[in-house]
C-alpha cells in the first residue's frame, strides 16, 4: 500500500464516522507514554495490515492533558508528528460509536477497562498487553498477554514480522524510544528488560540507525522537565486527592525547587487558591522534589482557613517530616514553604499521617 504514517493520522479527523464499523486501539487511561504509543502505533500496523478494519489510536485522556506528559510531548514532535491530528477522549464519543452499533474495541498496556469504560467490555475484539492477564474480556478476543517490559515491544515485533519496511525514522523513533524508557534503557539492574524488549530494541536500530543513548538521555530529561508548565499544571500533572475526616486535602508532587516554582510565578498563592477551589478542597499541599544537584524534598501548604492551617502546621511542623520554614516571597504570605530534611516521606507515607491527624 501507497502509504505513510504521516498521511494516516493527518487523515484521522476527515475518516472519522459514527455511520461505519471502526476498530478503536485505545490505551490504558493513565494515557502514559507506552499506552499513547502503543496505540498510535498499533492503529498504523493494522492499517497496513488490513484498512478494511478502518483502524483509529484513541489517546485515552482530554487533549488538554498532553502536554503535562512532557516526556510524550518530546518523543511525539521528535518523530515529527502534529499532535493536532491524534483523537483524545473529546475527539471520538466512544458511547456515540457503541451506540451506532460500530465499535471494535482493541485495548493496548492493559487488559481490564477502567470502571466508567467497563460497559465496553463486549465490544473487546483483541488485546496486546504486558500487565498480569485478569481474564476479563470476551471469549473471543484475541490475546497476546506476556510480561515484557513494555507494551510497545509487542507492536514492535508485529512490525518486525510483517511489515518491517514501515519502520522508518518516524516510527522507530517512537517505538524505540518508549522500549528505551520503559525498560530504563535496556538495563538489566532496574528489573524491567526482558529479551523481547532487547530484542526488538536491537532490530528497530538496525533498521531505523538511531543513536539510542541519546534519544534515552534526552527523554529521561525531559520527563522531568516542567520548565513549560505554570503553577496550575504543576499542581494537576501528578495529584491525588483524599477525603480525611471531614477534610478534602489535594497533594501535587511537583517536580521543581519551590525557590524556582516561586521566581517562575510569584503569584503562586493565587493559583494554589483557584486550584483548590475549583477542586473544592479545605487543604492543598505541594511536594516538591528534586533531583540536581542532590536528592530534595520540599513541602508547600495552603489553606485559606486560618484555624485549620495554624493547627495543620502545628502538626508538620512537630512530625517526622524534619520541617524547616524557607523564607521564599513575603507577597505569598498564605502559602508556608518549606525544606523538609526527612527525604524517606513520599506522599504514599505523608497521607496516612495526615490521616491520622485529620481524624483525631
Ligand atoms: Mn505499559
Amino acid at each position: 500500500m501507497n502509504a505513510d504514517m504521516m498521511t494516516f493520522l493527518k487523515e484521522l479527523k476527515s475518516r472519522l464516522s459514527y455511520e461505519k464499523p471502526a476498530t478503536v486501539v485505545m490505551g490504558n487511561e493513565a494515557a502514559d507514554l507506552d499506552s499513547m504509543v502503543s496505540a498510535v502505533s498499533y492503529a498504523w500496523y493494522l492499517y497496513l495490515i488490513d484498512n478494511q478494519l478502518n483502524p483509529f489510536p484513541y489517546i485515552n485522556i482530554p487533549r488538554a492533558d498532553f502536554k503535562l506528559r512532557t516526556e510524550a510531548v518530546y518523543l511525539f514532535e521528535k518523530a515529527g508528528i502534529d499532535i493536532e491530528s491524534l483523537l483524545f477522549t473529546d475527539d471520538l464519543d466512544l458511547v456515540k460509536l457503541k451506540k451506532a452499533g460500530n465499535l471494535n474495541l482493541i485495548l493496548v498496556d492493559h487488559n481490564k477497562l477502567s470502571a466508567n469504560q467497563a460497559d465496553f467490555k463486549e465490544n473487546i475484539t483483541a488485546i496486546l498487553d504486558h500487565h498480569s492477564d485478569e481474564e476479563l474480556y470476551p471469549s473471543s478476543a484475541v490475546t497476546d498477554i506476556r510480561a515484557v517490559g513494555s507494551a510497545v515491544t509487542l507492536v514492535a515485533e508485529a512490525f518486525l514480522k510483517e511489515r518491517k519496511g514501515a519502520v522508518d525514522i518516524s516510527l522507530g523513533t517512537l517505538l524505540l524510544g518508549t522500549i528505551l524508557l520503559d525498560t530504563v534503557n535496556l538495563d538489566p539492574e532496574a528489573g524491567r528488560v526482558t529479551e523481547a524488549d532487547s530484542k526488538a530494541a536491537a532490530e528497530i536500530i538496525k533498521v531505523s540507525s538511531l543513536d539510542s543513548e541519546k534519544l534515552f538521555e534526552k527523554l529521561q530529561f525531559e520527563k522531568f522537565n516542567v520548565s513549560s508548565l505554570g503553577s496550575y499544571d504543576l499542581l494537576r500533572k501528578d495529584y491525588k486527592e483524599w477525603k480525611l475526616g471531614s477534610v478534602y486535602l489535594g497533594i501535587g508532587s511537583v517536580l521543581l525547587p519551590i525557590e524556582d516554582w516561586v521566581s517562575k510565578d510569584p503569584e503562586i498563592a493565587n493559583e494554589c487558591k483557584r486550584y483548590l477551589k475549583e477542586k473544592s478542597l479545605d487543604v492543598l499541599l505541594a511536594m516538591n522534589a528534586f533531583t540536581i544537584p542532590e536528592f530534595t524534598r520540599q513541602l508547600v501548604v495552603y489553606t485559606p482557613d486560618s484555624g485549620l492551617r495554624k493547627s495543620l502546621v502545628a502538626f508538620l511542623e512537630s512530625s517526622e517530616l524534619g520541617l524547616e520554614r524557607l523564607i521564599v516571597n513575603s507577597a505569598a504570605s498564605e502559602c508556608i514553604f518549606y525544606n523538609q530534611k526527612n527525604l524517606g516521606i513520599s506522599r504514599k507515607k505523608l497521607q496516612p499521617l495526615l490521616k491520622a491527624f485529620f481524624e483525631s
